[in-house]
């Protein structure tokens, strides 16, 4: 017999404990724009949210699409500047935000997951009022700060056996506000409110790394901090760090920055022994 099945079969039956544990468990999955390849990454990711589904975990992808909605502003004339690792944020850019997460990006993985057989509703922070925010800072235009989750709708959706697809566009306190909201942030944010088992921030980097270079593979709030501090952890990776401190904060057992260019970076994750990236935990 071909000795690759052998150990496909002995990978199944070793998972059996890692199966069990997260049964049932809710895990939200921050897909962000530069974790997304090709068709065939994207397919990829999305054999791995219908195998959770189909083992018994709920899955909920929050995602971004930075790199996306550069083109577009690109392709239209429109310059974007950056402060802090967020997107400044006019009116002219907020609507091409709000069509590339909501319209293209949401619904490329919507369908590239129903192509695997599951069953993906796609929404923005919109609906159902999920997500309101205030503006997080003047300099920044419409860029939200959640101040209120309403995440009766993914818990309905999950329960429904849905995977539910969230775009970071949320809606404001006053009528007819649309604000971005940077994808960890949203992540983080629905993590908590749902005092969700994990976060899984799917990146484009290994993880979060130590002062020789070496990706640290468990790291307590404490240590985070204290990197963050001293230096250590520095550009891109204070926000995803931040954000992980704070769902920790709400009641989130544990957030994993991992790379989700790594074939099936969530499975390895959840299901093996040997995990993937870092584990922020107590
Ligand atoms: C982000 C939203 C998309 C995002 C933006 O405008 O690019 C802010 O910066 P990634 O792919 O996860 O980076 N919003 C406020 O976060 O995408």
């Amino acid at each position: 017999m071909n000795r690759d099945w052998i150990a496909t079969a002995r990978t199944l039956a070793e998972a059996l404990p890692y199966l069990q544990r997260f049964s049932n468990s809710l895990v939200v999955v921050k897909f962000g724009g530069n974790a997304m390849g090709d068709d065939d990454a994207m397919a990829e990711f999305a054999r791995d949210m219908v195998l959770m589904r189909q083992v018994g975990v709920n899955p909920v992808v929050v995602h971004g699409g930075g790199p996306m909605i550069n083109d577009m502003l690109k392709k239209l004339g429109i310059v974007s500047e950056w402060v802090r690792g967020k997107r400044v944020t006019d009116k002219a850019t907020v609507e091409v935000v709000e069509m590339i997460l909501s319209g293209l990006v949401n619904k490329r993985i919507v369908q590239a997951i129903n192509d695997e057989g599951g069953r993906a509703v796609g929404i923005s922070g919109k609906d159902d009022d999920l997500m309101v925010c205030v503006a997080d800072d003047p300099e920044l235009g419409f860029v939200g700060r959640p101040v209120e989750m309403n995440v009766q709708v993914i818990r309905d959706l999950c329960a429904a056996g849905i995977i539910p697809v969230i775009a970071p566009v949320a809606t404001g306190m006053a009528d007819n506000e649309t604000f971005n909201v940077n994808g960890d942030t949203a992540a983080g944010a629905i993590a908590g409110a749902l005092k969700a088992d994990r976060l899984l921030l799917l990146t484009d980097v290994p993880g979060v790394k130590g002062k020789d270079g070496e990706v640290l593979t468990q790291i307590t709030p404490e240590q985070v901090r204290e990197m963050i501090a001293d230096g250590t952890i520095a550009g891109g990776m204070i926000p995803k760090t931040e954000t992980a401190l704070a769902a920790l904060d709400q009641g989130v057992r544990a957030v994993v920055i991992l790379d989700g260019r790594l074939p099936n970076a969530s499975l390895l994750e959840l299901f093996t022994e040997h995990g993937a990236g870092s584990i922020i935990r107590s």
